[in-house]
């Protein structure tokens, strides 16, 4: 029996079946007993590994293959019916021949196997931002870190009724072969296929595919905006409530900000602060003309390596149970799990996060990938539920008002340690510019800068130029829209170490970021924009920060600037024609103001 009989789900599922030829098909029903039994199924054939249940309940390792540990941006395709859809940022085939040519290879690739139905939504069931969507796949790992990720069982199925209004998934692994490995959206469609590989964001198809690249699409239609963004909430000791939205780029901090514990100089006061979300934010303009955020996950998908009870303790937490770990380190005499940067103690008997024994002292910080316990982009996957901050405004439909929107990135010098954009327009335009250093989110050289728009640019489900238009149209319609800053926790001295702190004192520059918003601070202006006077970011407390090392952080080095406008024009040339005239007035205007200052 059908847990539904909407023909549009059912024919769609024949169709696909028909294709990929599964031995039998089962639906998830998104309960325990359900999950209970594929765990089963999954150690049985070492797909998972049970870690050690007194330390770690309900928790499971999982290894990918070698070649298979990142989102593969040179292989994600944005399939519009014209390449200008797409635009020059995105990779794109023809639809037609993009479906003729995965065709072939999903023909036959579930044979021998389950294809199992999940259906799920993307934020609370029958609200208002909830968007449904099912992914078929041949994979138990799927299975199970969607029902972590996303929110899933028949009462989707329910609030779905007959309506043809749901995102179509369809993932094989097939034989994991990295070079017939393809993520491909089809935005007109509502359809995503992915094959060949079995990690994360290629595969949990809720995630960036849908939540942020196919969301991204209908954003831009239906008037709403979704962005690579985290949610936090500050609680001031008077009892008020803000809430800021960040974007950065992949494995640049937005799930250690979402989770920051306060340092003890705000805790005393009676300062707050709380987790709505750490990674995709969708977001609509509310009845009093604000602009409103919710998360659509319902779990986090983290980084492990650098995360411990220093750095992001809630994370820690977090992942103390009912997590699946990939290509972390076992410890195999507690079996438990390590990474580095958890502690200094790196466990003596081993395995890697290939599956092969470890020996710590082999580790070279030049060959992270091969001589690490974990990989670099190792994660958890964790229920939200389990977060010891989140905010019960996590579990209120309508969302939270958004006071500010951060953009931020890693740079070593050029970027300040925060500064505040001057208009939203100017705003959109810093998005437009940000830069960051490459990390191991995705395959490919590390530590490289590159341009990446509003931390969007692997994951915008569209041409940026007409991205960036958006942006400044929701802007007109917004009537108190919130004020938009850049940050950087990432600058570094001449040794390379970094100058900030970082990590909760991110607190201090985010409490200056909501002053400015409430109108109680004052601020310099720069050729760049608005930069706190130094001694307004507090440093009580902080070890080896003065206020002259706040004044370094917050220098504006107009050469570097210079410098950077001239990537910024070629970076502009290369999204193209689509690249809104406002934004190349901003551009000038900026260069202007920068040689002015010289
Ligand atoms: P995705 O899940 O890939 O989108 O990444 P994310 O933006 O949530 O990144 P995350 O918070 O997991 O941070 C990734 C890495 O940045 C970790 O290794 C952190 O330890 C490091 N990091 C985060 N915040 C800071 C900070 O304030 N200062 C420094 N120096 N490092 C940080
Ligand atoms: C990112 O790379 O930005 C992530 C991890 O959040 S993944 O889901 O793998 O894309
Ligand atoms: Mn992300």
């Amino acid at each position: 029996m059908n847990p539904t009989n909407n023909r549009f789900v059912l024919d769609w599922i024949s169709d696909m079946a028909a294709m990929t030829k599964p031995d039998n098909i089962v639906w998830i029903d998104g309960s325990e007993e359900q999950a209970q039994g594929l765990r089963e199924q999954a150690l049985s054939t070492g797909e998972i590994i049970k870690l050690n249940q007194e330390k770690l309940p309900g928790c499971y390792l999982h290894r990918t293959v070698h070649n298979d540990v990142a989102r593969v941006e040179g292989r994600t395709f944005i399939c519009t019916s014209t390449k200008e859809g797409a635009g020059n940022i995105n990779n794109w085939m023809d639809p037609v021949e993009c479906k003729e040519k995965l065709t072939r290879l999903y023909t036959g690739s579930m044979k021998g196997r389950t294809m199992y139905v999940i259906p799920y939504s993307m934020s609370i069931v029958g609200s208002p931002f909830a968007k449904y969507g099912i992914e078929l796949t041949d994979s138990i790992y799927v299975v199970l870190n969607m029902e972590i990720m996303t929110r899933v069982g028949y009462d989707v199925l329910d609030a779905l009724g007959d309506s043809a209004d749901f995102i179509k998934g369809l993932h094989s692994k097939a034989d994991l072969d990295e070079s017939n490995r393809y993520i491909i959206h089809f935005p007109e469609e509502n359809t995503i296929w992915s094959i060949n590989s079995n990690y994360g964001g290629n595969v949990l198809l809720g995630k960036k595919c849908f939540a942020l690249r196919i969301a991204s699409f209908l954003g831009r239609k239906e008037g709403w905006m979704a962005e690579h963004m985290l949610i936090l909430g500050v609680t001031y000791p008077n009892g008020e409530k803000k809430y800021v939205t960040a974007a950065f780029p992949s494995a640049c901090g937005k799930t250690n900000l979402a989770m920051l514990i306060p340092p003890e100089v705000y805790q005393k006061q009676g300062y707050k602060v709380e987790c709505v979300g750490d990674d995709i934010a969708w977001l609509r303009v509310g009845e009093d003309g604000r602009l409103w955020a919710v998360n659509p996950e319902n779990g986090f998908f983290g980084v492990a390596p650098g995360t411990n009870e220093k750095s992001n303790p809630n994370a820690l937490h977090t992942c103390m149970k009912d997590t699946i770990f990939t290509n972390v380190c076992l410890n195999t005499d507690t079996n438990t799990v390590w990474w580095e940067g958890l502690d200094k103690n790196p466990p003596e008997h081993a395995i890697n996060w290939k599956g092969e024994p470890w020996d710590y002292r082999k580790y070279d910080k030049a060959d992270k990938v091969n001589t690490s316990g974990a990989h670099p982009n190792s994660r958890f996957t964790a229920k939200a539920v389990n977060c010891p901050c989140l905010s019960p405004a996590y579990y209120d439909p309508q969302g939270v008002p958004v006071d500010a929107v951060i953009f931020g990135g890693r740079r070593a010098r050029t970027a300040p340690l925060v500064y505040q954009s001057t208009s939203w327009q100017n705003g959109a335009f810093v998005g437009s510019i940000m830069a960051s250093e490459t990390t191991a989110a995705a395959a490919g050289a590390v530590g490289v800068v590159r341009r990446d728009p509003m931390a969007m640019r692997p994951f915008v489900g569209y041409n940026m130029g007409d991205y960036w238009a958006h942006w400044l149209t929701m802007g007109t319609k917004i009537p108190h829209p919130p004020k938009i800053f850049h940050v950087n926790w990432f600058r570094t001295d001449a040794e390379g170490n970094f100058i900030w702190p970082g990590f909760g004192d991110n607190m201090r520059v985010v409490l200056w970021i909501l002053a400015r918003c409430a109108g109680t601070v004052d601020a310099d202006i720069t050729p760049i924009g608005y930069i706190p006077k130094a001694e307004d970011i507090c440093i009580d407390g902080l070890d080896g920060v003065t206020l002259d090392t706040v004044k370094d952080l917050l220098t504006v080095d107009t050469a570097a600037w210079l410098e950077d406008v001239e990537n910024i024009k070629a970076f502009y040339a290369q999204v193209g024609d689509h690249v809104p005239q406002a934004m190349y007035d901003e551009l000038a205007a900026l260069e202007a103001r920068l040689k002015a200052a010289k």
